[in-house]
């Protein structure tokens, strides 16, 4: 299809208005720092926002626009550790031919371990996985370890591109939006600092694994070069991942180590699975 009628900029405008609505969106210095970032392919457009407020840590987002090939949208939100609260995660690429799309409330903690944190922010949002589930179905096999990361009302999609794809992701993100910033006005500051440190360092994990293992990364890099995309990643769209914490992507991940210590490049080390849905629709986890 002919992506000049479509654009990821009413997501990321829809958002910065409903948070505007509730709190206060000051701007991050990442913001002032790759503003005018410019693609080697000189017509890809670009927008880079990032902001803070009292209780959110960091609110980013990149848009690469090109109507000719692709459009991207990478849009996250995190909390201040004080609260346990989930990431809002919405990252879309968009071809002429295809849509790869994962939206959710991205859990701090693997939701099949932590029942209590599964029962404390999933369970009345079940619904909305339902209500995806016909137009924005499962997307198939993914990398194994990116389950968990993700929740039982992830929508995990690659479809044909169209239109109504487009709306109804745009229709799914307002509702995903929404929800987040429900539970992040609802958030109150956990007191015990054992456990603030627990959730700053379920945060440095997360932010861990996607500056080394997201799927955008060969984009990037050809877009701007490896330096500016190790910029970009390291110090942009996974801000934090440089002093949140202070373990490695082996500290958490030490599968991924080769004999002489560096990172296995492989995205997976399981492989990939997950044919199908695997929670259902009480947000059960139903794979074996
Ligand atoms: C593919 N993107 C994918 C896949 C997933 C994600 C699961 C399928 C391949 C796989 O299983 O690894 C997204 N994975 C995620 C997310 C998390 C995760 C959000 O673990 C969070 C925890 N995608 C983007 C951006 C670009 C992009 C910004 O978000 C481009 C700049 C591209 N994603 C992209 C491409 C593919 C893809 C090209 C297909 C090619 C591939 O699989 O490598």
């Amino acid at each position: 299809m002919d992506l000049s009628t479509l654009s990821y900029q009413k997501f990321v405008q829809f958002a910065l208005e409903q948070t505007n609505l509730r709190t206060t969106l000051t701007p991050l210095p990442s913001q002032e720092k790759f503003k005018s970032l410019k693609a080697n392919d000189n017509k890809s457009v670009l927008n880079a926002i990032s902001f803070c407020a009292p209780k959110i840590k960091l609110l980013r987002s990149l848009t690469i626009e090109d109507s000719q090939s692709m459009l991207v949208l990478d849009f996250a939100a995190f909390s201040k550790p004080e609260y346990d609260a989930p990431i809002f995660c919405a990252n879309a690429f968009t071809t002429p031919s295809r849509s790869i799309v994962v939206l959710d409330l991205n859990p701090l903690y693997d939701v099949t371990i932590h029942p209590d944190y599964k029962e404390k922010y999933y369970k009345k949002l079940m619904p909305l996985s339902e209500k995806y589930s016909e137009l924005l179905p499962w997307g198939g096999k993914l990398t194994s370890e990116s389950l968990k990361f993700f929740s039982p009302i992830v929508i995990w999609t690659t479809v044909a591109s169209s239109q109504l794809v487009h709306d109804v992701l745009f229709s799914a993100f307002v509702d995903y939006f929404k929800a987040w910033l429900e539970l992040i006005d609802e958030a109150t500051d956990e007191k015990d600092e054992s456990l603030v440190l627990l959730n700053r360092e379920a945060q440095h994990k997360y932010l861990t694994w996607r500056a080394e293992k997201d799927p955008g990364y060969s984009i990037l890099k050809k877009l701007f070069g490896e330096t500016l995309a190790k910029d970009l990643v390291r110090q942009f769209l996974f801000d934090g991942v440089d002093s949140l914490g202070s373990k490695t992507f082996l500290d958490y991940f030490p599968e991924y180590r080769l004999e002489n210590g560096t990172v296995n490049k492989k995205r997976s080390m399981v492989g990939k699975s997950y044919e199908t849905r695997p929670w259902n629709s009480a947000g059960e986890f139903i794979a074996d």
